[in-house]
């Protein structure tokens, strides 16, 4: 079989072809032309050759301590891989080195890198990659498209000095992303980098599922909202909870702490956040010179990576987020650094005292009954608004009166002579405007005298049957229907009355 056939076996037409299109390797041709070994110059070829060392994240590979060049060996093997993305939910990733963010990748600058993209044999298609800190065509991509079963090789050299994220640039582009197919290199600037006692590597990235956050089950990648830019998913390390708990990053009082913030995407940025810390450094963009001292937060782009260095100086939790919050609290994209060592109460205190507290709200309750009084106030005072009340009082007071009152006193207010007093143009009614509340309230018997005529009855409390509210109604109604005149009755007057009658 010839190589060509062999490639076509193993992806399909349309894949290649956009992955062709996408590497811009129409001026080179086929994409398995290849161009045989690097003859390198005598000093080159002479550098020390080494093993790169790819350690599993949030582990760094250790700082470089040489001062000369070399010629590092990356072997860098993509792996397709069920894993779990949060609890009960699974998804397939692509890898780089079977790890969601890829193998953190750590050289020097001015190193030689031959540079060996192994596509696994199990995997379905083909993959490649760009290396931000490659100098050339695609930053590798069009050099390493490799299909499954196959094994690609380039040779770059390191001129830039920086963190630079790789990721894979197969088509469709957004897909292989979005599957997790993203890691860091760190090329060191030759004098190296200040040492510090602790590195971490965290990358953001963003993830695009058929089913809702945290819906069960073996989730497909959803290409639609991965073109909305929908993410279902914001985590760091390639899952939510993957530096949570057990998982935590840790150190100790005192350390210094350096983290190699990526971000994969592959559509959104992070605004990169450590609650409850504040970054002594801030190298953005993954640069090599540190421009920024005392950062709260840092804006990490997509494709983009910064470093960030901080000292630990009290024990605690620290927490990890993009302060996008709702991408932390909902979606995943939230970590912890677990700090441990001796309290210093002068930094921070923890909680000295809990007690009671009314100040505000006692300020605000004083301020609604202002308020409220106010409010009283000008409806007392103004015609208009104390005219609707008494009208809506009036209106629920006669059907209280047509219920309970009108039997005896009659629908016209007039009573029945010798039986039940008149209450239309009553001036035993008008005489005193407590004294009806109390009648209501508990009822009236004895000799008394209405409008110059006497009666002797009894009429029974109605107490338990009205309520105060309906007891003002019904007063506010007979009051003012049938020729009478007066005030509304409130049910606070009623109450009152309620209270201090036996
Ligand atoms: C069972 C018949 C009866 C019912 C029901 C009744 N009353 Fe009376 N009411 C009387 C009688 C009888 C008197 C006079 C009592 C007396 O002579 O001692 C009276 C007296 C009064 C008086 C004082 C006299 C006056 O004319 O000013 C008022 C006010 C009054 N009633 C209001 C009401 C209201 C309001 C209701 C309904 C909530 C009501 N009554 C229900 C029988 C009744
Ligand atoms: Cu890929």
């Amino acid at each position: 079989m010839n190589p060509r056939t062999a490639l076509l076996v193993g992806a399909p037409l349309t894949a290649l072809i956009l992955a062709t299109a996408i590497m811009g390797q129409e001026q080179e041709g086929s994409p398995i032309d290849t161009k045989g070994p690097v003859i390198l110059p005598p000093d080159v070829a002479a550098f020390p050759v080494e093993q790169a060392v790819l350690v599993v994240p949030p582990q760094v590979p250790p700082p470089i301590k040489r001062r000369y060049s070399a010629h590092v060996v990356v072997n860098l093997e993509v792996r397709e891989v069920v894993r779990q993305m949060a609890d009960g939910v699974d998804y397939t990733f692509w890898t780089f080195g079977g790890e969601v963010p890829g193998r953190f990748i750590r050289i020097r600058e001015g190193d030689i890198v031959e540079f060996h993209l192994n596509n696994h044999p199990s995997n379905k298609l083909p993959h490649n990659i760009d290396l931000h800190a490659v100098t050339g065509p695609g930053g590798g991509a069009a050099s390493t498209f490799t299909a499954p079963g196959h094994s690609s090789q380039f040779t770059f050299q390191a001129l830039n000095p920086g963190l630079f994220v790789y990721h894979c640039a197969t088509a469709p582009v957004p897909m292989h992303i979005g599957n997790g197919m993203y890691g860091l290199i760190l090329v060191e600037p030759k004098e190296g980098l200040p040492a510090v006692d602790k590195e971490y590597y965290v990358m953001q990235g963003d993830f695009y599922t058929v089913g809702r956050y945290g819906e069960e089950g073996l989730q497909p990648f959803d290409m639609a909202k991965v073109i909305d830019e929908h993410p279902t998913y914001v985590v760091f390390n390639g899952a939510v909870g993957s530096l949570v708990g057990d998982h935590a990053l840790t150190a100790r009082v005192g350390e210094t702490v350096r983290l190699f913030f990526g971000v994969g995407g592959p559509n959104l940025i992070s605004s990169f956040h450590v609650i409850g810390e504040i970054f002594d450094r801030v190298y953005p963009e993954g640069g090599t010179r540190y421009v920024q001292e005392n950062v709260q937060t840092t804006l990490v782009p997509a494709g983009g990576a910064s470093i960030v260095e901080f000292r630990v100086n009290v024990p605690g939790t620290f927490v990890l987020v993009d302060h996008s919050i709702s991408r932390a609290f909902n979606k995943g994209a939230l970590g912890m650094l677990k700090v441990s060592g001796e309290e210093n109460r002068v930094i921070y205190s923890g909680k000295e005292i809990d007690a009671i507290y009314l100040g505000s709200q006692a300020e605000a309750g004083k301020r609604e009954a202002e308020l409220k009084t106010g409010i009283a106030t000008d409806i007392k005072n103004n015609p208009a608004i104390t005219g609707l009340t008494k009208k809506v009082q009036v209106d629920r007071g006669k059907r209280v009166y047509a219920s309970l009152c009108s039997a005896c006193h009659q629908p016209d207010g007039n009573g029945l002579p010798g039986a039940f007093p008149p209450l239309a143009g009553s001036d035993y009614l008008k005489a005193d405007r407590e004294r009806p509340i109390r009648i209501v309230l508990k009822g009236l018997t004895g000799p008394i005298t209405v409008n110059g005529k006497t009666f002797n009855s009894a009429m029974p409390a109605q107490e338990a049957m009205l309520n105060d509210q309906q007891i003002a109604d019904v007063l506010t109604y007979v009051t003012n229907s049938w020729g009478n005149t007066g005030d509304a009755y409130s049910a606070d007057q009623v109450r009152r009355v309620r209270r201090e009658t036996p």
